[in-house]
């Protein structure tokens, strides 16, 4: 776990959750206003061990020093059990038990976007379809793979070694590790060319500043192509980034700038459909406008509701209207569990980069162009997505 994040509403209130894990730390910040609250250290003293009891002790470093703030940051500790001392941001309309608890929940709930699962489901179904598939994995800090890679990037460079070797954040460590395949392509080449007649998923590292300002994934993936590999990004952002106005446009942001870095053709999912009916009320739009990516004036109004600062205002139209101008993003739903839309998703890719003019599957003519031109009928379409809100 590097870094995870999530929205949940508790007892109405929108709160935004993000924890951050570093070699010596962990940072966590639970906010129900949109902005950082008290920042608190968090410690473990270790006194008390022989009576079994943990004792935290609480210092204010930033902001506010309430004796709730104090409370909160202990009990929350104290659940959580980090192994690391905390460095924690609270700002909360209420302190109560239950809120805490719901916090707590959450935190332990969350979890990433889902590449390694949409490697591993998406795997299977394109093997059931009669694809011979091969799963690379290039994350170099992956968690939990519910597959067994055919190549580990692993086998080259490793995440721990390397931050203890040279004294990194898990971050700076996977940066290092990137930039070590890249000068040692020839390996991952080599290993790919034995792999000619197969279908290959690479699961990617998660770390967004590698597609929208560092060189390396770019480099790696023209390499790859120069191979004659036939790449197509398949870019994964939460549902949950839907309930919020500021945290879609920022998704838009990183959706327009990774496109336009990788060069490559390209597939917006948005991920955890089944996740968005915990947001239904928070929702100001339907599905379609938040997939489709239809006219941001309106998301523009909202983002204005947040703020009276006119700067604010002026740099949310700014924002606005360089996505609109670009208008490249849009998004094709899904729920990893559901195969329709596991197969639009499919369908999608094979479009992208080509696969559906060269594969080797039996196709009809009628399939195979319905296929190119993504004819859906629309009622097919919605009827996989209305149960979703
Ligand atoms: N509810 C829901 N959970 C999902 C979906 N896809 C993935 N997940 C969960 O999200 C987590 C994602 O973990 P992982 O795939 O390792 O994420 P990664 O770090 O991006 O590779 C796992 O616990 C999955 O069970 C989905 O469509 N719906
Ligand atoms: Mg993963």
């Amino acid at each position: 776990m590097l870094s995870k994040s999530c929205a949940v509403i508790i007892n109405d209130n929108h709160t935004d959750i993000v924890v951050n894990v570093y070699s010596n730390r962990v940072f966590l910040v639970v906010s129900q206003y949109k902005k950082l609250g008290s920042l608190l250290t968090v410690a473990k003293e270790s006194v008390l061990r022989e009576f079994n009891s943990d004792i935290y002790s609480t210092k204010v470093i930033f902001g506010k020093d309430e004796p709730e703030i104090h409370a909160a940051s202990r009990y929350i500790a104290g659940e959580l059990n980090f192994d690391k001392p905390l460095l924690v941001s609270i700002c909360l309309k209420d302190f109560q038990v239950e809120t805490l608890r719901a916090v707590v929940k959450a935190v332990k709930k969350i979890k990433p976007s889902g590449k390694t699962t949409y490697c591993n489901e998406m795997g299977k179904f394109l093997e059931s379809l009669g694809r011979k598939v091969a799963i690379i994995n290039i994350d170099p800090a992956n968690e939990n793979m519910g597959y067994k890679p055919t190549v580990d990037v692993s086998e080259l460079v490793k995440h721990e070694e390397v931050m203890e070797a040279y004294q990194l954040g898990p971050n700076g460590a996977l940066v290092y590790c990137i930039e070590f395949l890249e000068k040692n392509i020839d390996w991952l080449i080599k290993k790919i060319l034995n792999l000619k007649d197969h279908y290959l998923l690479i699961d990617c590292p998660g770390q967004v500043e590698l597609y929208t300002h560092h060189e390396s994934m770019n480099k790696i993936t023209e390499k790859l192509g120069e191979n004659l590999v036939r790449l197509c990004c398949v870019n994964l952002m939460e549902s949950h980034h839907c309930s919020d106005p500021g945290k879609y446009l920022s998704s838009l942001m990183v959706c327009t700038t990774t496109m336009l870095q990788l060069g490559l053709p390209h597939v917006n999912v948005m991920t955890k459909l089944d996740e968005m009916k915990r947001f239904s009320d928070k929702l100001d739009f339907n599905i379609n406008f938040y997939t489709e990516v239809l006219d941001l004036n309106y998301l523009l109004e909202r983002l204005n509701d947040d703020t009276v600062d006119p700067q604010y205002k002026k740099l949310n139209e700014a924002l606005v209207s360089l996505v609109g101008e670009y208008s490249l993003v849009s998004f094709i739903p899904l729920d990893i569990s559901n195969k329709a839309l596991l197969l639009n998703v499919k369908n999608a890719v094979d479009r992208a980069n080509g696969y559906i003019f060269g594969g080797n599957e039996p196709q009809d003519v009628q399939t195979l162009l319905a296929c190119a031109v993504g004819a859906v009928s629309e009622t097919e379409r919605t009827a996989s997505l209305d149960t979703y809100i």
